[in-house]
């Protein structure tokens, strides 16, 4: 058993107070299965986890009630001492329920983690996700049902659910997805839905002297990354850039032996030689890992079947770090990124005025749920459990709320966070500014090129990657296809073909 990863990864539950057949789900990740069965006075639940050796410890059980939980969370500490007696429940699973029956739903306001959960008590479904929504969670209701899963393609031949207050999926009707740091509580009988907020970005920003801001964000991203690195060695997936090089270094720090990291390139692009500057500081076991172009985009699909996203930019982020996890030797490896450090930093903003900036970080903000970047599945199909520190409910907390003029300063991108690392560090890493992975990679370039080499002028090209993206969608998740069968190549002439005809690009 991998003790390293959460007991599950992720799950597919049922409640049903009538005797329909379970559905029988797909899913992307490449994990373990366990199937569950249970029966209370009014209801059933019936299920499957995506495990990693333990599945019981994902389900915790007290009176009538049962929770699973995939995912981990990273406050244990302090949430066990709200419990009488202090002491440490066996499991995540059995962390949260003891906390349900003291705070009921308000308990998800609690936890800084990376998880989906739900909950199953007399007459009662409720569904949780974490702050940011990280671990993607989708329901499907109707009277008398509840069914819940991790991926949205798992509930794609559910009975049609009815409306709720939540994001719908894109062709498939009556499954939603819960948004992010939201608990949706369902009367199983009726499927009546009320919905609790546990977590909002920050709108207010705070104005604090240099040194203490670097210090605020320096020990948050040290208790972030400490939370995520008890046990193996784990692996950083390596850029060089300062987000994922400061990971690497506060890994490196706590770890007895030296850490893994890791860093991809094509034939057109690596950033390999800042990587190697890192890696040979911090004395890590270090890989280069050379990914074809043309292996990179025929794994479009998987990037797609994995994120369940239908934004072309995200997914152009998302395909060089899927390529990487599944060219990674073995399984089961704990992943820590940088992923998501530009987002409350407004890093992939490159001017220097503080108005601009902010709005940049609202935006994002604002728009991040359902994008799924951060879930566990881009790795999952490769059997690996990954986890973005920048994304810990407590360093997006502090990294959201600095003034603008922390994150842009002396003509520097992210100036805090580079301020925080720079006794760690060398000073040329420290100073290097911002390259996306998209673009250190050729990603957005040679999918630029297919398209146009497909005849679809310049100035369409953003539109046909939004329409090869959802007919991607549409074939993977929605039509329940694997991606080993479905060709980019195939697609891409599809779109150019019908958007150089005139006909009318299918609605989004
Ligand atoms: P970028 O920040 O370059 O990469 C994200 C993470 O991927 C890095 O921190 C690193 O852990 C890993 N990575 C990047 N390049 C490599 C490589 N060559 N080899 C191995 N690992 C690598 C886009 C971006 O610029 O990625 N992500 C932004 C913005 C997200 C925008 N989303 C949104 N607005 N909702 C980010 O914040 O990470
Ligand atoms: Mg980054």
């Amino acid at each position: 058993m991998a003790q390293n990863l959460p007991s599950a990864s992720g799950f597919l539950a049922e409640i049903r107070q009538d005797d329909g057949r379970p559905i029988d789900p797909v899913f992307a990740s490449r994990t373990a299965r366990a199937a569950f069965r249970e029966r209370t006075a009014d209801q059933s639940l019936c299920g499957v986890l995506l495990h990693s050796g333990a599945p019981d410890a994902a389900l915790a059980h007290t009176q009538g009630s049962t929770l699973v939980l995939a995912g981990e969370l990273y406050n244990q500490e302090d949430l066990l001492r709200l419990l009488p007696g202090h002491t440490l429940p066996s499991s995540d699973a059995a962390l949260v329920l003891a906390l349900f029956g003291l705070y009921d739903v308000h308990a998800f306001r609690l936890l800084n983690g990376r998880f989906a959960a739900l909950l199953a008590a007399p007459g009662r479904a409720v569904l949780a996700t974490d702050h940011a929504g990280s671990l993607p969670l989708h329901v499907s209701a109707a009277p008398g049902r509840v069914l819940t899963a991790t991926e949205a393609k798992a509930l794609r031949t559910a009975p049609e659910g009815r409306s709720l207050a939540a994001r719908p999926v894109r062709r498939l009707p009556g499954v939603h997805q819960v948004p992010a740091g939201t608990v949706l509580d369902i009367e199983v009988a009726t499927g009546n839905c009320g919905t609790h907020r546990t977590w909002s970005p920050p709108q207010a920003r705070r104005i604090v002297p240099e040194e203490e801001a670097a210090g605020t964000v320096r020990r948050a991203l040290e208790l972030a990354v400490r939370s995520r690195t008890s046990g193996d060695t784990p692996l950083v997936v390596l850029s060089g850039g300062i987000d994922s090089s400061s990971v690497a270094a506060l890994a490196a720090r706590r770890s007895a032996t030296p850490i893994d990291t890791v860093s991809m390139g094509t034939e057109e692009a690596d950033e390999f030689p800042q990587a190697r500057v890192v890696a040979r500081h911090l004395g890590s076991a270090h890989q280069e890992i050379v990914i074809p172009t043309a292996e990179l985009l025929r794994r479009l699909p998987h990037t797609v079947w994995a994120a369940e996203c239908l934004d072309p930019d995200v997914i152009e982020y998302l395909l060089p770090l899927t390529a990487l996890y599944l060219r990674l030797p073995g399984t089961g490896r704990r992943i820590l990124t940088g992923y998501g450090a530009d987002i409350p930093l407004g890093g992939m903003h490159r001017e220097d005025r503080l108005p601009e900036l902010d709005t940049a970080v609202c935006r994002d903000m604002d728009t991040f749920d359902g994008l799924n970047e951060m879930s566990p599945v881009l790795s999952g199909i490769a059997g690996h459990w990954s986890t973005h520190p920048y994304w810990d409910r407590d360093v997006l907390d502090v990294l959201v709320s600095l003034e603008a003029g922390l994150k842009r300063r002396y003509g520097q991108d992210k100036w805090v966070l580079r301020a925080a690392m720079g006794d760690i560090l060398p000073r040329e890493v420290v100073v290097r500014p911002k390259l996306g992975v998209h673009e250190g990679s050729g990603t957005t370039s040679s999918f630029t090129r297919l398209l146009t080499d497909a005849g679809v002028p310049h100035d369409r090209v953003h539109q046909a990657k939004s329409l090869v993206v959802a007919e991607l969608f549409d074939r993977v998740v929605v039509g329940g296809r694997h991606p080993d069968e479905v060709a980019t190549d195939a697609v891409v002439e599809l779109v150019a073909t019908r958007l150089l005809s005139g006909v009318r690009p299918v609605p989004q």
